[in-house]
């Protein structure tokens, strides 16, 4: 097997966090995105949509999206459980890690790519051939999306002790990383959102975080 990574990149560090939780180690190659080597012939051949993280099979499968990678894994190797122990735990994982990618992740993404001038005529991520010029208006939506991010991530912490309820889940997983992200783009945790300080404290300190 092999992982097609961005060692700075947001995405990747979900799944990269996800395989350290579980204990695996895959071979990783390197594709550096701010140098645009995802947009290079070689990497399309890899994937046509040049985007990270993949995940290549022996079999020489090839698929990305980290929540298909961590589906994948957490089937062949279920323990310790990520996405759920049982049907509600599965669904509220579900629900509350798209909520966390959704305002986090794409909020974030929304404000860096739309602001970066690296990235004034790649708004959005990965490759087509085509050009996707940045759209200063959706620097304001993302700065929406992240307010909301904070909002009911501090919300979901007075339910149980993690994002999806009693255990460390992908939900933590993309939090932590949306979080990382968006201080790229100068937001932090608000300070009243006590809970989400502490949760904080608590998550980015797991030997997983610096994978
Ligand atoms: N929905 C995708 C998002 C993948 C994504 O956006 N990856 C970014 C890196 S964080 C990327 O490939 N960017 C390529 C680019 O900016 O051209 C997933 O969950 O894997």
């Amino acid at each position: 097997m092999k992982f097609y990574d961005c060692a700075i990149a947001p995405n990747p560090r979900r799944a990269r966090i996800f395989l350290a939780e579980k204990g695996i180690s895959l071979p990783m190659i390197e594709v550096d995105i701010l140098k645009g080597e995802n947009l290079t012939p070689a990497y399309l051949a890899i994937n046509p949509r040049g985007l990270l993280p993949t995940l290549e099979l022996d079999d020489g499968t090839r698929f990305d999206e980290v929540m298909a990678i961590c589906r994948y894994f957490e089937r062949i190797q279920p323990s310790p459980p990520l996405l759920g122990r049982n049907a509600k735990e599965i669904a509220m994982v579900e629900s509350r890690q798209r909520k966390m990618e959704f305002d986090g992740m794409i909020g974030g993404s929304e404000v860096f790519r739309n602001q970066h001038p690296d990235f004034a005529q790649r708004s959005l991520p990965g490759a087509g051939g085509e050009v996707i010029p940045a759209i200063p208006g959706l620097v304001e939506r993302g700065t929406q999306s992240i307010a909301r991010f904070f909002k009911w991530l501090e919300i979901y912490l007075g339910e149980g002790e993690f994002v999806a309820g009693d255990i460390f889940t992908m939900a933590d997983i993309t939090a932590l990383c949306a979080v990382d992200f968006v201080a790229w783009v100068k937001f932090s945790i608000p300070p009243e959102n006590t809970r989400t300080q502490a949760w904080y404290a608590k998550v980015a300190t797991r030997p997983s975080a610096s994978a």
